[in-house]
């Protein structure tokens, strides 16, 4: 690549086009970064630097880049059917096989699917399935959904609401119905001091029954949950705290939604988080590792529960997206589970990169600045602190992390930062070797890290 042709796109870039969740007069003045080449866990950018890529994408290239496999299956569906809708009676080969194949795969309450383009659009229909369901049941008063802070739950109006990233609330961002309701996070690194993770579990997760008290049981339809909290820095719950959560919604008959957008085809040893954790939700949310990121679709799982008065009761449901089921994308997820299968990714994950992911990531808590190293699967966050004992955050929280992000970028690593808390979610097809050196390289990244920190006075 030529040095002309990236200043080009930076320029142009800079000029025209607005990102996600960024500032965009800050990227102007820095240049974006022009990612041009994956395969397997590897990037390549345009200025040539080869990146370890510990996030896979943004938590979804499940089977590593560059498979010609789901390329050819892409080709092959285009040609023979670009487009159709699953409107008006209709549906296409790959959208009906995609729906049995996720009955197949996902827990046993679960035999039909919504099919959306995204996270977001699933957590919207998710939302909309569980009002209908409670009108339908004769409950319409039953419309506040309970999330939790520092959740998310994606970017459209509903799904920013049932989060809890307050900066976004901040923002102005969400819808002005006060049908959403939060809860704390069970962040026991953060909130847990002087309990057990067992104690703290159940005590987090009775938030939820003081908040279903607080609102009133006969409005409450329904919790959200991400089985691990991605964005929010893998925030790892006490196995005590889903089957509480689990226990609670059963009392009060209030519905469970699982956000698996990040959780779900394998991320943490089983094929959904909440088989890892313990819980039996009533509808999950997908998308990210469904297709593995290589063409956009997202679903929503409904259980029997739901699906059960939806069709006996419900007649229409007025709800789909134009690219609903669309068959190239569906075709291509299709062939992207039966990787999962073949490979055995899910079966691998638990039994061996996982645990050698975790057993080789705890090595790292033993680093000055590292106050925990946690994980699950392929999942992993150390949380940066000034002091261990008695702990003590940087002031302000981010802006380490925010360091420590752009040296692993100079190590060849992508990590994610929020606020100081890193975090890797690498592919699932990464190789023992190959987490190795993931480790070296963020151990490289904290040690110039630390050594910067303390030559500008942080420490
Ligand atoms: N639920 C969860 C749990 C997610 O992680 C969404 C819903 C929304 O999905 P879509 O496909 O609409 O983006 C997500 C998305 C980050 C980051 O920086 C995470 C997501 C999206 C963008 C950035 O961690 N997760």
């Amino acid at each position: 690549m030529s040095t002309d042709q990236f200043r080009d796109w930076q320029a142009r870039d800079a000029a025209h086009f607005l990102h996600p969740f960024t500032d965009t007069q800050s990227l102007g003045a820095r240049g974006t970064r022009v990612i041009t080449r994956g395969e397997g866990v590897y990037l390549e950018d345009a200025e040539g630097r080869k990146l370890l890529d510990g996030m896979s994408g943004l938590w979804c290239v499940a089977v590593g880049y560059g498979r010609k496999e789901l390329a050819d299956v892409a080709a092959k569906q285009m040609q023979e059917l670009a487009y159709y809708n699953s409107f008006f009676q209709c549906a296409t080969p790959p959208g009906i096989e995609l729906a049995a194949k996720l009955a197949e795969v996902t827990p046993p309450q679960f035999n039909r699917v919504f099919f959306t383009g995204s996270g977001s659009e699933s957590v919207d229909t998710a939302v909309r399935m569980v009002w209908r369901y409670w009108q339908l049941e004769g409950e319409p008063q039953r419309n506040v959904i309970i999330g939790r802070w520092n959740g998310y739950h994606g970017s459209t109006i509903a799904g920013a609401s049932l989060g809890g990233m307050k900066f976004i609330h901040e923002n102005g961002l969400t819808a002005p119905i006060s049908v959403f309701e939060h809860i704390n996070q069970p962040y026991w690194f953060e909130r847990g001091a002087g309990l057990s993770q067992h104690e703290f579990g159940l005590a987090a997760a009775r938030e939820l029954e003081e908040a279903i008290l607080r609102i009133g049981a006969h409005k409450v339809a329904a919790f959200i949950g991400e089985p691990v909290q991605g964005s929010g820095g893998v925030i790892i719950p006490p196995e005590s705290y889903w089957p509480e959560i689990q226990r609670i919604c059963d009392k009060y008959g209030i519905l469970l939604i699982s956000d698996e957008v990040i959780c779900g085809f394998g991320r943490t040893g089983k094929w959904f988080g909440c088989e890892q954790f313990g819980s039996r939700p009533d509808l999950m949310t997908m998308a990210k590792g469904l297709s593995s990121g290589y063409l956009p679709i997202g679903g929503v799982m409904v259980g029997d529960r739901v699906a059960n008065t939806l069709i006996a009761q419900g007649g229409e449901f007025s709800h789909g997206f134009t690219y609903s089921a669309h068959p190239v994308c569906s075709a291509v997820a299709l062939a992207n589970i039966n990787i999962i299968q073949r490979e055995r990714l899910v079966e691998r994950v638990s039994e061996d990169t996982g645990p050698y992911l975790q057993r080789r990531w705890a090595e790292l808590a033993g680093h000055p600045l590292v106050g925990e190293a946690r994980g699950v699967g392929l999942l992993g966050a150390l949380e940066l602190v000034k002091a261990k004992e008695p702990l003590t955050w940087f002031d302000p929280r981010g802006k380490v992390g925010e360091r420590c992000r752009d040296n692993a970028i100079l190590n060849g690593l992508v990590m994610r930062a929020t606020r100081d808390t890193m975090i890797i979610a690498p592919p699932l097809v990464i190789t023992r070797a190959e987490i190795d050196e993931l480790v070296e390289k963020a151990r490289r990244t904290l040690d110039v890290t630390l050594a910067g920190l303390r030559q500008d006075g942080w420490l």
